[in-house]
C-alpha cells in the first residue's frame, strides 16, 4: 500500500540512527514500528481518522516524532501544542481547532488530564501503549490536510494555519535541496516543537534525509558546547537570540575551553539562522569567533521557507538572499505596483506548492490574507544587489521576541483583565538579546498601582513566559490621534 512519501523514504535508512541522546538510540526502523503501533491505537475501532485533529504534547524526541508520524499514518491532522502554554492558551487552541484526541507521555498527563475531561477530548498517554501494531494502517493521500499550527498575528487571537501533506513535502523538498541535506548530517534540536522550525527545518527535513537528530528539552548553551567540541554536529540551526546567547557564552569561557568550542563549531557544513533578523553585527561577531558564516534565511508558518542566502555563494550579512526552489517571490508597493527594479520597498508576496491552503475556520481571514494567488506576508523588504534585504513589518501590532511571533493585540486583551488596569497599549522595543521586548504601556484605574514583578507574577498563569511583558510603563493618559485611536508611533515615542 502506498505510504506518505516522508514515511517510505524511512524503509530506505531502515539501520540509521534516527534519534539519539546520551543514553539511547533509535533507528529509522524503530520510528516505523513505533508510529505503526501508536496509529493503531489511535485507530481503535476506526479504519481512519478522516482528517479528526489530533493534538500533540510530548517532550521533544524519538516519542515526539513516532506519535507525528502515528497521526499521520492513521489520518488525523496533527496539532501539536507548547508544551509551556498556560491552560487558557491550551484551551483555546484545543477548542478552536476541534481536538477529539490529544496524544500526551507520562510527563505531561497529570497536568492536562483535567482539561481534556472538561472538553470531552480522548487522552492518549503513548507511555501506556507498549504493543505492536494491530490494524492495518489507511492509504492517505498527500492532499490531505496534515497540519493545523496556531500563530499569532493582527488579531488578538491566534489562528490556525492548515497545511496538507503535499504543501509539507513542498517546504521539506525545497529545504534539502537549496542545504544540501545528506543521510549523513546529524543536527541537534533545542527548538520548540509547535513551530516549524523546530517541526519542518529541523527535524522533517533530516527525517526526509536519513540523518541524525539529538534532540533536547530546551536550549541550554553548556549541553551544546560538550557535545559540539565532540564534534557531534555537521549541521546547526537557530534562532538570532540562540545566537547571542552562544555569544555571550562563547566570550565566558576559559580560553582552553574556547578554543576547543570554536573548533566544533568550525567544522561544521553549515549554520543557519532564522525566525527573526539576525543583527549584521551578530553575524559578524559569529564569523569572527568561529569562522563560520552563518546563512541567514526567510519564512513564515504560512508558507514555511521562502528566501535565504545560498549554501554555496556570499551569505551577506543584514540580507535573506533569494528566492528558495520551488517557492515565487515578488514585492508590491504600497500603491499596488509590482516592483521589479532594485531599491523600492514593498510587501513580501508569495506563491508555491509549500505554501499554506487556509486558517482554520476563518474563510474571510484566509480570503485577504492573499492577493490573486500570491500570500502577502505583512513584512516589507526591498532587492539590493540581487538579494532581499526584510525591513521590518507592516503592522506594528507583531512582535518577534525570541524567535517567537506574538500578537501586541493578544497581549493587550488579557492585560486588560487585570483588575488594576484601565487601557494598556503593547509594543516591541528593540532588544539586543531578544530581538524585541515585550514593552506594556498602562493606564491603572484611579488609586491603584502596579509593579513589572507584580505584572509578571499574575500574567504567569495567562501567558507564555515570553508573551509576559518584560518592561512596563504606567502613563496618566495614552497618546491618541484625532479620531481617538491609541497611536502606536506616539506609544514608542514615549521611551
Ligand atoms: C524568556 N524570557 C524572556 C523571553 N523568553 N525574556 C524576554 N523576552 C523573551 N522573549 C526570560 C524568561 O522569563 C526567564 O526569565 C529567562 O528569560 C529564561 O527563560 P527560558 O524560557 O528558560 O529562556 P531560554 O530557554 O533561554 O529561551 C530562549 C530561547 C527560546 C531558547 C531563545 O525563546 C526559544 O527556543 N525560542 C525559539 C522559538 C522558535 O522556535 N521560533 C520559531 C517560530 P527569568 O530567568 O527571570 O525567569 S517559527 C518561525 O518563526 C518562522 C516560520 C521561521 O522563519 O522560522
Ligand atoms: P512565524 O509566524 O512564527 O512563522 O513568523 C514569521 C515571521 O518571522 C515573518 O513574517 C517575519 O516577520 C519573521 N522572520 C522570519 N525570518 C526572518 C528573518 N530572517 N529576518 C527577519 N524576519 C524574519
Amino acid at each position: 500500500m502506498p505510504e506518505l512519501p516522508l514515511i517510505a523514504r524511512a524503509h530506505m535508512h531502515a539501520r540509521s540512527v534516527a534519534f539519539r541522546t546520551a543514553t539511547t538510540l533509535h533507528t529509522y526502523q524503530q520510528l516505523l514500528d513505533r508510529s505503526a503501533a501508536l496509529g493503531s491505537a489511535l485507530l481503535g475501532e476506526e479504519e481512519d481518522l478522516n482528517e479528526a485533529r489530533v493534538a500533540l504534547l510530548v517532550s521533544p524526541g524519538f516519542e515526539y516524532a513516532a506519535a507525528q508520524w502515528a497521526i499521520w499514518r492513521a489520518g488525523g491532522i496533527k496539532l501539536p501544542i507548547c508544551l509551556s502554554a498556560t491552560e487558557p492558551e491550551w484551551e483555546y487552541a484545543l477548542t478552536d481547532s476541534g481536538v477529539s484526541i490529544l496524544m500526551v507521555d507520562a510527563a505531561m498527563v497529570g497536568k492536562i488530564s483535567p482539561l481534556c475531561q472538561k472538553l470531552g477530548v480522548r487522552l492518549v498517554n503513548i507511555d501506556s501503549i507498549t504493543t505492536a501494531p494491530t490494524k492495518l494502517l489507511p492509504e492517505i493521500s498527500t492532499e490531505r490536510r496534515a497540519m493545523i499550527l496556531y500563530t499569532s498575528g493582527t488579531t488578538s487571537k491566534p489562528k490556525g494555519v492548515v497545511t496538507t501533506h503535499a504543501n509539507i513535502q513542498a517546504q521539506i523538498e525545497s529545504l534539502v535541496q537549496a542545504w544540501e541535506w545528506s543521510a549523513a548530517d546529524r543536527i541537534p534540536m533545542f527548538l520548540p516543537l509547535h513551530h516549524i522550525h523546530g517541526i519542518i527545518n529541523i527535524v522533517s527535513c533530516a527525517l526526509w534525509s536519513g540523518a541524525t537528530i539529538e534532540p533536547f528539552a530546551k536550549f541550554d548553551a553548556a549541553t551544546i558546547f560538550a557535545r559540539v567540541r565532540a564534534d557531534a554536529y555537521t549541521v546547526f540551526m537557530a534562532v538570532p537570540t540562540i545566537y547571542v546567547k552562544l555569544i555571550q557564552a562563547l566570550e565566558a569561557a576559559s580560553p582552553a575551553d574556547r578554543a576547543a568550542i570554536v573548533t566544533g563549531f568550525s567544522k561544521m557544513r553549515l549554520m543557519v539562522s532564522g525566525s527573526a533578523a539576525l543583527p549584521a553585527s551578530v553575524h559578524e561577531q559569529w564569523t569572527a569567533l568561529t569562522g563560520q558564516k552563518l546563512l541567514e534565511r526567510y519564512g513564515m508558518t504560512e508558507i514555511g521557507m521562502a528566501i535565504s542566502n545560498p549554501y554555496h555563494g556570499e551569505r551577506r550579512p543584514g540580507a535573506v538572499g533569494l528566492a528558495l526552489p520551488g517557492v515565487e517571490v515578488r514585492l508590491k508597493s504600497e500603491t499596488g505596483v509590482i516592483i521589479t527594479g532594485e531599491d523600492e520597498p514593498g510587501e513580501i508576496q508569495v506563491r508555491g506548492p509549500g505554501v499554506f491552503r487556509a486558517y482554520w475556520n476563518r474563510p474571510a481571514a484566509s480570503a485577504e490574507s492573499f492577493d490573486d494567488g500570491w500570500f502577502r506576508t505583512g513584512d516589507m523588504a526591498v532587492r539590493e544587489r540581487g538579494y532581499y534585504r526584510i525591513m521590518g513589518r507592516l503592522s506594528v501590532d507583531i512582535i518577534k521576541s525570541g524567535g517567537y511571533k506574538l500578537s501586541a493585540l493578544e497581549i493587550e486583551a488579557t492585560l486588560l483583565e487585570h483588575p488594576n488596569i484601565c487601557e494598556c497599549a503593547v509594543i516591541g522595543l528593540p532588544d539586543d538579546t531578544w530581538g524585541e521586548a515585550v514593552t506594556a504601556v498602562v493606564v491603572l484605574k484611579d488609586n491603584t498601582s502596579l509593579t513589572l514583578p507584580a505584572l509578571r507574577e499574575w500574567g504567569k498563569s495567562r501567558l507564555s513566559v515570553y508573551k509576559i511583558p518584560q518592561r512596563l510603563l504606567v502613563v496618566k493618559e495614552l497618546p491618541r490621534n484625532a479620531m481617538g485611536k491609541v497611536t502606536k508611533p506616539a506609544v514608542r515615542k514615549l521611551f
